[in-house]
């Protein structure tokens, strides 16, 4: 799929999955999936892609679409109906709700993967006609304490820099990033800066991630302690004479107020040291290298923003920035790198419930410019209701309407148990959806809207870096699907605002998004795309990646690089202002649960696992929901490696796999977000996450949740495969995968040998392969396996259970199923569960792209390949996305490592 093909007939358009927002050339295959290829000329890739964006063509099938519209009388189950009944039910339902009970009761939660112009319409439809600012969006969850932080320090909401900057720092700083996971294409560039100019990495995060192993330094801080660090760094800077005192005099204000405030709570390093759980020798590197290097770039993600104290973290990095002058020139600045592919479009058109479009506010004459320039009837005039505040709303019944559209709230919402509820108990909600069978999508939706994807969706989204770019079609919709912004033009129409939502296409919409920013701007506001308010379609439809602010031909085709380089910022009084953080106070362990439960992402996985779930390469770096814990925690709570475990809290719980690991914290323990009740039995951890939130930006910790550790009683392990998707054994389905060639369901319960053979016989029966079923049952050892094979000889199915000691090995079986026709030796082995040769080379996969197991990257380098380049030369592994080179090299070192 990878291989440097250029066809004429590629679609340029753009990854759906992180801010990174990489260019990608899509050619369609002709039978439904398509050629996926890195666009050379996009100026955030340059042609690179990680191993998500590289498997996109492997999922965009249509097996789990949902394709048309869907509506639930009562307590009827859902079923097909016309796009016109769909839209009059929606219409009808708002209408009776905003009557009977006002706006405050209707609600819409939104998200960071619409479009612009979706984003665009939604919010239109919601502040200016239905009256109600309770619109919010999973970027709340994502980026609110980096646009609080921006607001308070720079007046706007703005990035001040480029991903070149990358290129052309000394020194970047990631904070709370997981970088080489999570903006796998950016880390390549900061990777390939550091071999080109020897730019230092130094990694801030309370594990040791695969970020942190590249680092020159790694700062493995107490969780939330961030704000102490920059504010001791601040102290550090003025102590040592590292102050840019003509920027700060000509461009900032309240620069002595929060430096005393920074003195009376890090007056120095061993003050620091101590607050952050750092080595006092530790914080003396970082803030040495800081001092002396102008070139530095501080890049943050959710360790910074998903915080109870988020926005002064934010504020203290930018403190840092603004103190010495580097900020908006050559490689340097703070740069907040943004999670979604539209989370800054989303922001730029007033998707957050406390902005309006446009970078906007809730000011009287902001609500009456926006209200003037819709021609708005009912314009909202106070901010709505923050994401976990709305969904507590929804819990006491004040709302009764709400509209999710793009995002998966029964998983990814903390206290994600209660939102499910919130959302079975409303009057009405309407769900828009690509995806059939989500966990929201079983929280009793009365109407199911079936929307475009990606492949064939049509607008704009902005990366990281405020850079515009087109997602084009090159699939047709999937059956019934439609645009969002076309449902909610419809229902806007139904309701009587037809004129305002009389758009024909997405390039209308972005025209009027555009001239909404440009509108009695005149320079006070930083969003600004007047030059681009007279786009012809045509022009529209072969817009280059741009970066905003585009004000007039003079911003140049490619708009803006850098902002405030020379000041220029948009308070008042066109300084930039230094926030004085609150004090770090101790993140709250209780004697019930004395961990901190910290929650993340996997390298190959996006979010709920709608999309990439449906890839096998995927889906093989990391199959099952797990929990990382320290040695000494795991020995406290009776767990080892590979044992199932509950992570409970004061909110819920989940079981999961433990991952030993002396990079996690002790005290703290890490699991990852993407498995749902969809696909797994346990693994669910949006569940256990509390809901407190910061008081600025109203963004919730889902970093640091109180918990406990307790081992399962789950003696009996196994393997489920089978070429369709089958329901696992009652009570023993762990987590579910998609396999090349079929399903699988890692499996976990207690022992019953009688019921898993009669669950088998009964399972091939069902699919119609009684005569080669075979199986091998003993009883008194907890030992069963069946199988079944194809007319060509090839595993057809396979059930295999055995006690927790001996569970069976996935990757053998996974392989097996995948190979194809097995030999008659091989068919043997499957009941006799001795591994058969292939499993040397097995193991998870570490090279997504080339589908290289880790068992055979062990091999190679016992074989004598003793660097990544030796090992790439001989397998290819770690060749093309480069997103596996940081666990290529981690495994060079333990294995090269004298014994
Ligand atoms: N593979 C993959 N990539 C993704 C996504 C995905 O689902 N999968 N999602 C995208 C989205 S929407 C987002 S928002 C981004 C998120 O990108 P990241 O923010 O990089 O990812 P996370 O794993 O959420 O968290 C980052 C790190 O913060 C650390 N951390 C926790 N608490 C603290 C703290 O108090 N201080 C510091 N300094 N660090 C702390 C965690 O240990 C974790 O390693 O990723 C984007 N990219
Ligand atoms: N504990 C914990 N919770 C977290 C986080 C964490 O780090 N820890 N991270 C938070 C963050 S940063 C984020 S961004 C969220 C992500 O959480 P979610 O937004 O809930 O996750 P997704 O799986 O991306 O859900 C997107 C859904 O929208 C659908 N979809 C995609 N494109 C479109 C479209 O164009 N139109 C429509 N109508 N539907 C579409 C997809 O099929 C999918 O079901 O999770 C948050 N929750
Ligand atoms: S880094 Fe990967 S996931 Fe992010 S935009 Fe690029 S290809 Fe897509
Ligand atoms: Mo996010």
């Amino acid at each position: 799929m990878n291989a440097p093909l250029s066809s004429p007939q590629a679609t340029s358009t753009t990854c759906p999955y992180c801010g990174v927002g990489c260019g990608v050339k899509a050619t369609p295959d002709g039978l439904g999936g398509a050629l996926i290829e890195g666009d050379a000329a996009h100026p955030a890739n340059l042609g690179r892609l990680c191993s998500k964006g590289a498997a996109l063509g492997e999922t965009i099938g249509l097996e789990t679409r949902l394709l048309h519209p869907m509506m639930r009388e009562g307590a009827g189950d859902l079923r097909r109906v016309t796009w016109d009944s769909a839209l009059d039910r929606v219409a009808e339902g708002f209408r009776r709700v905003l009557a009977e009970h006002g706006p405050q009761a209707v609600a819409f939660y939104l998200s960071g993967q619409l479009l612009t112009e979706d984003y665009y319409a939604a919010n239109k439809l919601a502040k200016g006609f239905l009256g109600t600012a309770n619109v919010d969006t999973n970027s709340r969850l994502c980026m609110a304490s980096s646009v609080a932080g921006h607001k308070r320090a720079f007046g706007s909401d703005t990035v001040p820099g480029s991903y070149e900057d990358l290129e052309q720092a000394d020194l970047i700083v990631l904070t709370g990033s997981n970088t080489a996971w999570c903006h796998p294409v950016l880390f390549r560039r900061m990777v390939a800066a550091r071999q080109a100019r020897g730019t230092k990495l130094v990694v801030i995060d309370p594990r040791r991630t695969a970020t942190a192993e590249e680092a020159d330094l790694f700062l493995p801080l107490a969780h939330g302690t961030d704000a102490a660090l920059f504010s001791g760094l601040l102290v550090h800077l003025t102590d040592t004479g590292a102050l840019d005192e003509t920027f700060i005099a000509q461009h900032t204000e309240g620069f002595a107020e929060t430096l005393s405030a920074a003195r009376a709570e890090t007056p120095d390093l061993a003050a620091t040291a101590r607050i952050t759980g750092l080595a006092e020798a530790d914080v003396a590197r970082f803030f040495a290298l800081f001092r002396a290097t102008d070139r530095v770039v501080t890049c943050y993600s959710q360790g910074v923003n998903q915080s109870r104290r988020g926005t002064d973290k934010v504020n203290a990095i930018l403190n840092c920035h603004l103190a010495t002058g580097r900020i908006g020139r050559e490689g340097m600045g703070p740069f907040s790198l943004t999670g979604q592919p539209n989370a800054m479009g989303g922001r730029e058109v007033g998707g957050l419930a406390n902005q309006l479009a446009a970078h906007m506010g809730f000011s009287p004459a902001e609500v009456d410019r926006v209200r003037r320039f819709w021609g708005a009837p009912h314009m909202a005039q106070a901010e709505g209701l923050k994401a976990v505040d709305m969904f507590a709303a929804m819990e006491r019944g004040e709302i009764k309407a709400l509209w999710v559209m793009g995002t998966n709230p029964a998983v990814s919402l903390p206290r994600a148990d209660a939102a499910r509820r919130a959302m079975a108990g409303l009057d009405l909600f309407v769900l828009s959806e690509n995806v059939l069978g989500t966990d929201t999508a079983g929280c009793a939706p009365h109407v199911l809207l079936p929307a475009v994807a990606w492949g064939e969706k049509d607008g704009t989204v902005t990366n990281s870096e405020r850079r515009i770019s087109r997602q084009r079609p090159f699939l047709a919709p999937a059956g019934e699907a439609k645009p969002d912004w076309w449902v909610l033009a419809q229902v806007a129409r139904r309701l009587g605002h037809g004129e305002a939502f009389d758009w024909r296409g997405p390039a209308d919409i972005f025209r009027e998004h555009a001239a909404l920013s440009a509108f009695e701007n005149n320079g006070t506001r930083d969003f600004d795309l007047s030059g681009l308010a007279d786009l012809t379609d045509a022009a529209y439809e072969t817009l280059a990646p741009v970066q905003w602010p585009v004000r007039t031909a003079s911003d140049g085709p490619h708009g803006t690089e850098r902002l405030f380089g020379t000041g220029g910022f948009f308070t008042a009084s066109r300084r930039a202002r230094f926030v004085t953080p609150a004090p770090v106070a101790p993140a709250p362990v209780a004697e019930d649960f004395p961990l901190l439960l910290n929650t993340g992402r996997i390298r190959d996985q996006w979010h709920t696992m709608t999309r990439t779930g449906l890839s096998p390469r995927l889906g093989s770096h990391i199959s099952a929901p797990f929990v990382t814990v320290h040695p000494d925690d795991a020995r406290a709570a009776g767990l080892t490696d590979g044992a199932l475990a509950q992570v409970e809290t004061a909110h819920g719980r989940a079981v999961l796999e433990v991952r030993l690991d002396d990079g996690q914290r002790p005290g703290t323990v890490f699991a990852p977000i993407h498995w749902s009740a969809t696909n797994s039995s346990g693994g669910r951890v949006g569940a256990l996450v509390h809901p407190l939130t910061d008081p600025v930006s109203g963004q919730p910790d889902l970093k640091a949740t109180p918990a406990r550790l307790a081992p399962v009683d789950a003696p009996a392990r196994g393997v489920l495969l089978a070429r369709s998707r089958v329901s696992p054994p009652p009570g023993l389905g762990f987590a579910r995968a998609r396999l090349e060639g079929g399903h699988g369901w890692r499996l976990a319960g207690s022992v019953d040998v009688a019921a898993w053979a009669a669950y088998a016989q009964a399972l091939a029966d069902d699919l119609g392969l009684a005569d080669s079923f075979c199986d091998m049952a003993d009883t008194a050892g907890g030992h069963y396996r069946a199988a079944a094979f194809t007319a060509s000889g090839a595993l057809a199915f396979a059930l295999v259970l055995a006690p927790e000691a001996e569970v069976p090995a996935w990757d053998v079986w996974v392989q097996r199923l995948a190979r194809g026709t097995l030999t008659e030796d091989d068919r043997r082995l499957v009941l006799s569960g001795r591994a058969s040769d292939g499993a040397a080379a097995c193991g998870p996969l570490v090279c997504a792209c080339f589908g290289v197991p880790r068992g055979a990257i062990a091999q190679a380098i016992r074989e004598g390949a003793h660097d990544a380049a030796a090992i790439g030369a001989r397998l290819k592994a770690g060749t093309n996305c480069g997103s596996c080179l940081p666990e290529l090299k981690a495994l060079l070192v333990d294995m090269l490592a004298p014994a």
